[in-house]
């Protein structure tokens, strides 16, 4: 800003589209930046071009509240959210790019005997997986977090809580500008403002490209990866996707001295919050209850959310809050997220992380590279295929969602 904003170089190339690709992505997410990176890196495909409709960042990925644990239930989750905290751990250095990655540890309260028993069945799960959670009386919590009230008449009174001392956050916008340079430097064409209208198929139904506002642009494979909009663009190919888009709210405070020490979250009262490195508490809330693709949402799910935050942590009673925002959440019946080979042959789909992918995205965008290279799923994401939903073998994932839905 000191220079006006002049002078400064492009961190990545801005390209016209070529005629045709080895590989499209559609959806310039983390997920989709980091799927073309690592097919750049592991899989030697750099003839790849990233279509984004709007910005980089402009979707989920940089909008989360950057939450990032690996503490889900069952095996399938555990599987690739692991995989993806391991990523995390040196995904600064892999793409040369400070991604602020803190494990600063996630802390989930609970407030009644169901809380205790479920955030106890997780505990067991994780640990005979060699995944570390711990259980915490209120005292050790507090511990953990001083602002925390623990008093017994506490309008949302704990007894105990669950902590993933590995868990943490990251910087989700150094995320999807770390991917996109990265992938970039390896040859990949990240395409802003380039938004696909239709799935173009040949005689055999194989997929041969896509129709944007930039024209037809050919390709032998693609992926999708469009969060929120996955239905939608899914639809292009006559393919249905078990999915509902909602809404997923959250809000920053004004800049605070450093007084919040990890990440605090509450499913039972709809509320999660940890502090940037800025010093702006970011504050999220459970999901608006109607199905919608607008990036806001309703004034009174915050303000519960606020409720419920005052209570927990009296000492923000006074603090003002700087900036609310929306994005749309791809939810699927089960909580879990699908990455799948599709009925339409080199079409493969990367969708239905919902509320909680942010913290899948290296784990995610590494898999869905192997699936798109291969044409078959990573070993450790072959649980999430679309052909669940038909055999009725889901992955009950909605407890460790952590997010009221
Ligand atoms: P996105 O970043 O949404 O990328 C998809 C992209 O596809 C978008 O940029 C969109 O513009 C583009 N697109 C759509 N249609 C088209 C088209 N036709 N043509 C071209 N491009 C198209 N997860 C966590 O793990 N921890 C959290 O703390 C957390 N907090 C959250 C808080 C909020 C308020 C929200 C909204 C989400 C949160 N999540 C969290 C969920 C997480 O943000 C998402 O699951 C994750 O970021 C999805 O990444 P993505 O790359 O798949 O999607
Ligand atoms: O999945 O951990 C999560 C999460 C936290 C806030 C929103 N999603």
């Amino acid at each position: 800003a000191l220079r006006g904003h002049k002078g400064w170089d492009a961190q990545w190339a801005s390209p016209e589209p070529r005629k045709d690709y080895d590989v499209i992505i559609i959806g310039g997410g983390g997920h989709g930046l980091g799927a073309a990176y690592y097919l750049a890196k592991e899989h030697g495909i750099t003839n790849i071009a990233v279509l984004e409709k709007g910005w980089i960042g402009g979707g989920n990925s940089g909008r989360n509240t950057t939450i990032i644990r690996s503490n889900y239930l069952y095996e399938e989750s555990m599987d690739i959210y692991e995989h993806s905290l391991k990523l995390w751990e040196g995904l600064s250095q892999d793409l040369n790019y400070n991604v602020m990655y803190s494990a600063r540890g996630v802390m989930m309260l609970s407030h009644n005997v169901h809380d205790q028993q479920s955030f106890k069945r997780h505990i067991n799960a994780n640990r005979l997986y060699g995944i570390d959670n711990e259980w915490l009386t209120p005292e050790q919590a507090k511990a953990y977090c001083p602002p925390l009230d623990i008093s017994a008449n506490a309008r949302y009174a704990i007894n105990g809580a669950a902590l993933q001392r590995r868990g943490g956050t990251a910087r989700h916008d150094a995320v999807n500008w770390g991917y996109a340079r990265a992938a970039s430097d390896r040859g990949v064409h990240v395409i802003q403002n380039c938004e696909v209208t239709a799935i173009r198929r040949g005689p055999d139904g194989a997929v041969t490209g896509v129709e944007t506002n930039r024209g037809f642009i050919g390709a032998k494979k693609i992926g999708v990866s469009a969060a929120g909009h996955s239905s939608v663009v899914m639809k292009m190919a006559d393919v249905r996707v078990p999915l509902a888009s909602n809404p997923l709210q959250a809000l920053v405070s004004e800049p605070l001295k450093p007084i919040f020490p990890c990440v605090v979250m509450s499913n039972t009262v709809h509320a999660y919050i940890s502090q940037s490195d800025k010093g702006e508490l970011v504050i999220g809330a459970g999901t608006d209850q109607y199905n919608s693709y607008s990036q806001t949402g309703g004034l009174q799910i915050i303000t519960h959310t606020l409720d419920a935050i005052c209570e927990l942590f009296p000492m923000f009673r006074r603090v003002k809050m700087m900036r609310q925002w929306g994005g749309i959440t791809d939810n699927t019946p089960d909580r879990s997220a699908i990455q799948s080979v599709t009925p339409v042959p080199n079409l493969f789909v990367n969708c239905g992380w919902g509320t909680g992918g942010f913290k899948a995205t290296p784990g995610s965008a590494h898999l869905f590279a192997h699936l798109i290279a291969r044409g078959e799923p990573h070993k450790l994401a072959e649980g999430l295929n679309l052909e669940r939903f038909r055999s009725g073998r889901l992955i009950d994932e909605a407890a460790a969602a952590a997010v009221a839905h």
